[in-house]
């Protein structure tokens, strides 16, 4: 049991004020404590991270529990909310249900389900992308809101299709649909290197419920462009991972090569700030 008292905002409360909403990826529980600390509004719990952080693609490869565990633990360490990419819900219909059950009973708020046939593969991952019918991923959104049973709970029904490279009509098309099956929110994601598909998503759509990004390979336009352009939240998914790689890298050929650290102690974080991210001083008060 941490013994620290965390005040949760949600997902749901965040996006109601209008204000942009900013997440950033994470796959375990320092991660995510970090992204707060840093000032975003929500972690996102992505599965590229996640499955990187078992050295395996993101694939569908780990199971929804493993998943979870990850997700659960992120949010168990944060008071801003922990949004879990979910992928395609794990299989069908009954798979989705029961995910909804398992992360609402973990303390998962709000999750995000793309329109992919199971396995998925990353999107960024030069392969087909296969789509689910329009009508089938309807059923599951439905189905999710049917058995969710906090208010607070958030579904966000992300659509591939762009991804897919079908049109950002077909894009418009699916989200419209999704936010009649009782979607909360919808993620258009693409992999263009500009904005120009998302912009004229934006500009088709009627902000019947709100709109998340994922600027990755787009990373030149801002958050307050994108905010004013009509998106609700931006998610900023694997910057995080990427930064620990390279700086770790670093890091380690230097000692290996110097032997001995003193050349990055300057780089690195003292162990009192790891004590801090640890919350000890509250532990050790616990004790006392
Ligand atoms: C993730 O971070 O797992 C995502 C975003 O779903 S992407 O990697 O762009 O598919
Ligand atoms: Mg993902």
């Amino acid at each position: 049991m941490a013994p620290r008292v965390r005040t949760r905002t949600s997902l749901r409360a965040a996006l109601s004020t209008g204000a942009l909403v900013r997440a950033a990826g994470a796959h375990n529980a320092l991660g995510a404590s970090l992204v707060e600390q840093a000032g975003f509004e929500a972690v996102w719990a992505s599965s590229f991270e996640t499955s990187a952080a078992r050295c395996l693609p993101d694939a569908s490869l780990l199971t929804m529990s493993e998943y979870l565990e990850a997700a659960a633990q992120m949010q168990a360490a944060c008071s801003v909310p922990v949004v879990a990419d979910v992928d395609t819900g794990y299989g069908g219909v009954l798979n989705v249900a029961h995910m909804v059950r398992e992360y609402e009973a973990a303390g998962i708020t709000a999750v995000a389900m793309e329109d992919k046939v199971f396995p998925k593969m990353n999107s960024f991952v030069a392969t087909e992308h296969a789509l689910l019918d329009t009508a089938e991923f309807q059923h599951r959104l439905r189905t999710a809101k049917e058995v969710q049973t906090g208010a607070e709970f958030f579904l966000i029904a992300r659509t591939e299709a762009l991804i897919n490279g079908l049109g950002t009509e077909e894009a418009l098309h699916r989200c419209r649909a999704y936010a009649e099956a009782g979607a909360d929110a919808v993620l258009v994601h693409s992999k263009a290197r500009t904005p120009a598909q998302i912009q004229e998503f934006l500009r088709g759509w009627d902000r019947r419920v709100p709109v998340v990004i994922v600027p990755t390979t787009y990373p030149d336009w801002s958050a307050d462009e994108a905010h004013a352009a009509g998106v609700s939240m931006v998610i900023y998914a694997n910057q995080a991972l990427r930064a620990n790689v390279q700086s770790v890298r670093q890091t380690l050929r230097t000692i290996y090569q110097k032997g001995s650290s003193t050349g990055v102690e300057h780089d690195i974080a003292p162990v009192s700030e790891i004590f801090e991210l640890q919350g000890l001083a509250q532990w050790m008060e616990l004790e006392a």
